[in-house]
């Protein structure tokens, strides 16, 4: 829908941007040395944007604005790799490295000095591989089982640190390249943080959180994750002659693609050794999590030479690190008592430091797993950080037992408030039983009252749990009918501070459908699904009179998240809650009438500079839930312009299209949040 036809000067324009954009991207994620301003970057990125607005038969497939994700795939099609995507045979020790030298040296019937091996940290993510032609990237996929893996190109687009298009001239027709997708740790740990509080399911290490970011369906999830990708080698090349590993990956780094800074290329064996020992030390201050080497025999020539096992190149060994493990000694074994009312053994030990951490309690996760590992108080015991989560007990010393180590045996009454404790039928986790049981009741409220939820500013869990403690509150509607006096009885509490929350839980009292879902606190939903919901069924009651069947229908909600939700509407104290929460005035939406309603609806809105109370996609969300449409640029069909902190260009163009602007309080009374 081209508005004039381009000229040699708009596309000359289009590409000079697009070979800017790409090279600042460049300096930015893979080399960590941006030459620009993040909101000169913008600039160019916006200006790129609006011209492929106006002629969008210029819109290649390599442009900087292709990586945000495309439209949700059904599955995944299947690609086969033209070079098998082999493994690694492994080492653990000095002497199976050296058993793996002894190999190479007798089956390629040189002599020792003639062979040199590079060396290189071994990323613990996943494989993928990228087939680029002419130089532009064509397929991307995952290694699969080394041989058919699937096609995840729209998901790879979206990882900065791959190239769309290479660098340089004289690019080779064809080329594979091989590389690893990891997340940095603690872009990890920040992840897992962001999902507890929205009640999803953690992942268990950076690369099962790489690995799954990059198997989603819907590339736009796989946008929103912090993935990198380091290339590592290559496999058909067409088009340009590489004779060893190490030139390969200098071609590489030439190419655009992040190498590790640590390939190194050994002479001898003893450099190798040396080289594995100066990694497994500094391992645990890099960002990444590596767990071990990769050797390989340098020259092309003799690595065709060795040849291939079925599986397994015999030119190159991934020597791996020991496992992060320690000793220490289990001081007590305690229960915590979570928001589902899940009882969780914890061995509280002698404080050890494991790969740089200190580390004081590991968890036993439940009853059959404490059984099975006999773990008893005063054992000493090997505990591991799996990958950098919550650290676990992995098996006890039997011979430093003494005799006097006391078994552990799950109360039968809930620790925080003694209720009884059920294990239901063919589950491994115990529950609190109770109705009233402090600890879930201070972790549901916490939950409630978060961002994405009833989103009441100024509620700490401090607060609240004296709310609680002082039996103020016993639920989350409790909120709703406290006066100043009983916001008076908390310790430190002013007469401001007091009119301030009083304020904030009012404001809370018009929430949108999903917010309210979410803060409800549903066992399995988390902000997404409550979203999904929310569109599905249009208002609370008619999602509570939904049957499992009819759930299940939804696409997304599988048969465990039906039964939750089922479960939650047909617990009469939940049902009381409900009504509670009408009774204190809070207004229970559908989304039609709060499609109509809003002075949101059907505006479009672009953001610039920095917010004080929101995140750009906490903004973008609270948009969107009432109704309006947040665009990436500034046009004449702009609506508003949320001005923040240091505006970007945004800002100018607003200005000089005379569109409104607004800064962030007005923003505020807009949402309706002042
Ligand atoms: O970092 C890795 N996980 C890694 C895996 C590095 C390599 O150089 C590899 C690999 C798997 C196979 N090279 C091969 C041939």
């Amino acid at each position: 829908m081209s508005m004039s036809k381009p000229d040699k000067k708009i596309i000359e324009k289009i590409k000079n941007l697009r070979e800017q954009i790409n090279y600042h991207n460049y300096r930015y994620y893979v080399l960590d040395s941006p030459q620009i301003s993040d909101a000169e970057y913008d600039r160019l990125f916006d200006q790129l944007v609006e011209l492929e607005k106006r002629y969008p038969e210029l819109i290649t497939p390599d442009s900087p604005t292709q990586r945000v994700g495309a439209a949700p795939l059904q599955e995944f099609k299947t690609v086969r790799h033209s070079l098998p995507m082999l493994s690694l045979n492994k080492a653990t020790s000095d002497e199976e490295f050296l058993d793996f030298h002894r190999r190479v040296l007798e089956l390629s019937g040189v002599g020792e000095k003639r062979i040199k091996y590079t060396v290189e940290p071994k990323f613990d993510g996943l494989a993928v591989e990228l087939i680029y032609r002419k130089g532009i990237l064509a397929v991307g996929s995952t290694r699969g089982d080394g041989v058919v893996g699937e096609d995840v190109t729209q998901n790879l687009k979206t990882i900065k640190t791959i190239p769309l298009r290479l660098f340089g001239k004289n690019l080779p027709e064809l080329i594979e390249v091989r590389g690893e997708v990891i997340m940095n740790k603690d872009d990890f740990e920040r992840l897992n943080r962001e999902r507890e509080k929205a009640g999803e399911a953690l992942f268990a290490n950076p690369r099962n959180a790489a690995a799954g970011s990059v198997r989603q369906l819907d590339s736009k999830i796989t946008s929103s994750r912090p993935l990198n990708m380091f290339a590592y080698g290559t496999g058909r090349v067409e088009g340009k002659k590489l004779t060893n590993h190490w030139e390969s990956i200098q071609f590489l780094k030439d190419l655009g693609f992040k190498v590790s800074q640590y390939v190194e290329l050994c002479q001898n064996v003893d450099q190798v050794k040396a080289y594995y020992h100066r990694l497994a030390k500094i391992r645990n201050d890099l960002p990444y999590e590596i767990d071990g080497i990769v050797i390989k025999v340098n020259e092309f020539a003799l690595q065709e030479k060795l040849g291939e096992l079925s599986r397994s190149p015999r030119w190159a060994v991934a020597w791996k690190f020991p496992p992060q493990q320690e000793t220490t000694r289990v001081k007590d074994i305690i229960v915590s008592v979570g928001r589902t009312g899940a009882l969780t053994p914890v061995a509280m030990l002698e404080p050890v430091r494991v790969g740089g951490v200190e580390v004081s309690r590991a968890t036993l996760h439940n009853e059959d797993e404490v059984q099975k590992k006999d773990v008893r108080i005063g054992d000493t015991v090997v505990i591991q950080r799996a990958g950098d989560v919550i650290p676990e007990v992995v098996k006890v010393i039997h011979s430093r037992r003494t005799g006097k180590e006391k078994k552990f045996i799950m109360p039968q009454r809930c620790p925080v408030c003694g209720s009884r404790v059920e294990r239901p039928e063919g589950e491994a986790i115990h529950r609190c039983t109770g109705i009233a049981c402090p600890a879930q009741i201070k972790e549901n409220l916490a939950h409630f009252v978060s961002k994405g939820a009833m989103d009441m500013d100024g509620l700490g869990y401090k607060f609240l749990e004296q709310m609680v403690d002082k039996k103020l509150i016993k639920d989350q509607a409790d909120l709703y009918f406290l006066k100043k006096e009983d916001v008076m009885k908390m310790d430190r509490m002013g007469d401001k501070l007091a009119e301030n929350i009083l304020s904030a839980i009012d404001k809370s009292r018009r929430p949108s459908l999903t917010n309210l879902i979410y803060a409800l606190g549903i066992r399995n939903v988390g902000y997404h699904l409550a979203g999904v919901l929310a569109k599905n069924f249009k208002s609370i009651d008619n999602l509570a009179r939904q049957s499992v069947e009819d759930l299940t229908r939804v696409h997304e909600i599988g048969p465990i998240v039906a039964q939750s939700i089922y479960n939650f509407f047909h617990n009469p104290k939940n049902l009381k809650i409900l009504e509670k929460l009408k009774k204190g005035g809070v207004k229970f939406p559908t989304e039609k009438a709060e499609a109509k309603k809003t002075p949101l609806s059907g505006k479009t809105f672009v953001l610039t500079g920095g917010l004080d109370s929101f995140t750009r996609d906490e903004a973008r969300k609270i948009i969107e839930d009432l109704g309006g449409r947040v665009s990436s640029s500034v046009s004449k069909n702009t609506d508003f312009v949320v001005v923040g902190k240091d505006p970007g260009s945004k800002y100018d163009k607003a200005l000089k299209l005379g569109v409104k602007t607004i800064n962030e309080e007005e923003f505020k009374k807009l949402i309706g949040r002042q």
